[in-house]
């Protein structure tokens, strides 16, 4: 007898993120089909944690399409990288027109853009989506960041926007982003957003502890307070839970962590992309270059015993100091989601994608990582003006440096006088006093470049677009260098 056509939906891929995510799904009453590719893993599941729920064990993907209303939606959550390719290979003779393949892992956007155009090629659809929020968010509400063929949203709208996480007023943290790989992309800037705020975090912690020389359990209760203020986010949240931890024997685990960040490449991607685009992020890639550094842990013991620097001890007004760096946080948390913002603008020019700004701030609002109370203002920022061209431009995020940047100055300078690293904090300053200005030294650059290369200037009393050479030293000819950008 052939196999009845009931389920909603089918997964493919039964590790955390898949496992919870067919568990949120059957919570919402949606009937989801699961495989696996060690077939086992179906049945341990179906017996285990998805005893008593709607959910049908297939162990072949034959069964698995067998078993889908139609359009088929199959959604994968397997490791990123060649097992997606292998699946959709697998997948594409299984489906008919219209069907959607659906990829909900970590994948990079190119390949998202790559396998859209082909899956879309073959007459099927395609929906590469970011999904955040860890395995807690997958079981209760992920963010859920979806691109790709457009006429495929309708059709997952309802699933996708049921299992999201929901802000205050109960709207989903769940909309389309835009075609192709724009779904991926903006979840990549939202891990590059992530590193950048964990780095600024970190600072702020190095600051108290090498500084101020607070205790964990001091440092836990000014995060605590933070998380009362405009700092309210869930990164701010862990950071007071972790320093305030200590083990059933009374250690504190932070102590005992070695000071070696790893990472899985997301903020390099983020990175590589701005500098790809010509988009200045700074943040985000000395948050990535502040882990690779962590990571020379043998060769920084060894500098640590040649090189030496100032005392770090601070002997200022403590609690002014620790109110200072709340400011610090804040102002470069702003430059960080400015820039961030500024690079999905240059990806959306560059691929031709029309991404809906404010709903990104609100998809991200609720359920991921960078959650935050501060997420809200820049929605409300987009909807005031959804044509706004650079967050900092907006009133509030004006008005929010100018509040803040006497403290953040003060903040850097102490850091630089105390030799306490800063990358983030005080990179961020340096673009805010480069954005800010009307004129940089790049004439200077220009005039060099045109010195040792003939490349050209552009001059201020004259027309963009017209390049002029001189001979600087009265021995190079007329002949100038083609002109580039870069
Ligand atoms: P993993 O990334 O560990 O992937 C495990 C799944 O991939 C299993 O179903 C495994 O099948 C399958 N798989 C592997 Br590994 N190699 C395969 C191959 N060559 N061919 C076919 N299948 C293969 O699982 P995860 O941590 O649940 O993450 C799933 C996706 O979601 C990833 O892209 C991840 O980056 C992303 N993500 C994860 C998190 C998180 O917090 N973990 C958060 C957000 C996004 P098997 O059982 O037969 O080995």
């Amino acid at each position: 007898m052939a196999t009845q056509a009931t389920a909603d939906i089918g997964l493919i891929g039964l590790a955390v993120m898949g496992q919870n995510l067919v568990l949120n799904m059957d919570d919402h009453g949606y009937t989801v089909a699961v495989f696996n590719r060690t077939v086992e893993k179906v049945d341990e599941f179906v017996q285990g944690p998805a005893r008593g729920t709607k959910v049908i064990g297939t162990h072949s993907l034959e069964e698995l399409v067998q078993t889908l209303k139609r359009p088929r939606r199959v959604m994968m959550l397997v490791k990123a990288g060649k097992p997606v390719d292998d699946f959709i290979e697998q997948l594409i003779p299984l489906l008919e027109e219209g069907d959607i393949i659906i990829d909900g892992g970590n994948s990079n956007y190119n390949d998202t853009i790559r396998r859209t155009k082909y899956v879309e090629s073959k007459g099927l659809l395609y929906i590469g989506t970011g999904v955040s929020g860890g395995e807690e968010g997958a079981r209760h509400g992920p963010s859920i960041m979806p691109g790709g063929s457009p006429a495929a949203w309708p059709h997952v709208k309802p699933i996708f926007q049921d299992i999201a996480a929901k802000v205050d007023d109960g709207s989903p943290c769940c909309d389309w982003v835009g075609e192709d790989g724009a779904g991926h992309f903006v979840k990549m800037v939202h891990n590059g957003i992530e590193y950048g705020d964990m780095q600024i975090i970190a600072e702020a912690y190095h600051l108290m502890k090498e500084g101020l020389g607070m205790s964990n359990a001091a440092m836990s209760e000014v995060f605590g307070r933070w998380n009362e203020g405009q700092l309210d986010s869930y990164l701010i949240e862990i950071t007071r839970d972790i320093l305030g931890y200590r083990s059933e024997d009374g250690e504190e685990i932070i102590d005992k962590i070695l000071d070696t960040a790893g990472q899985k490449g997301t903020g390099k991607w983020t990175a590589v992309s701005a500098l790809e685009m010509g988009i200045p992020l700074t943040l985000i890639g000395e948050a990535v270059f502040a882990r690779f550094l962590s990571a020379l842990k043998d060769e920084r013991v060894e500098a640590s015993r040649v090189l030496s620097g100032p005392d770090p001890a601070y002997d200022g007004d403590r609690e002014a100091f620790i109110r200072d760096l709340e400011e610090a946080v804040y102002a470069a948390k702003i430059i960080s989601y400015a820039q961030g913002y500024m690079l999905m603008r240059a990806a959306a020019g560059e691929y031709g994608w029309n991404l809906n700004y404010g709903g990104i701030a609100l998809m991200w609002r609720g359920g991921c990582i960078i959650r935050s109370v501060f997420l809200g203002r820049i929605k409300e920022a987009f909807d005031d003006d959804p044509g706004l061209s650079n967050l900092l431009l907006a009133p509030y995020f004006r008005d929010a440096m100018e509040n803040a940047q006497a403290a953040w100055r003060r903040v850097v300078a102490r850091a630089v006088a105390l030799g306490i690293p800063t990358p983030a904090l005080s990179s961020a300053l340096a673009f805010f006093d480069g954005y800010r200005r009307e004129r940089l030294p790049a004439n200077l650059i220009q005039a060099q470049r045109d010195y040792f290369g003939a490349h050209t200037y552009e001059r201020v009393d004259r027309p963009r677009g017209e390049f002029f050479h001189t001979n600087w030293t009265g021995e190079g000819g007329a002949v100038t260098a083609g002109s580039y950008e870069a």
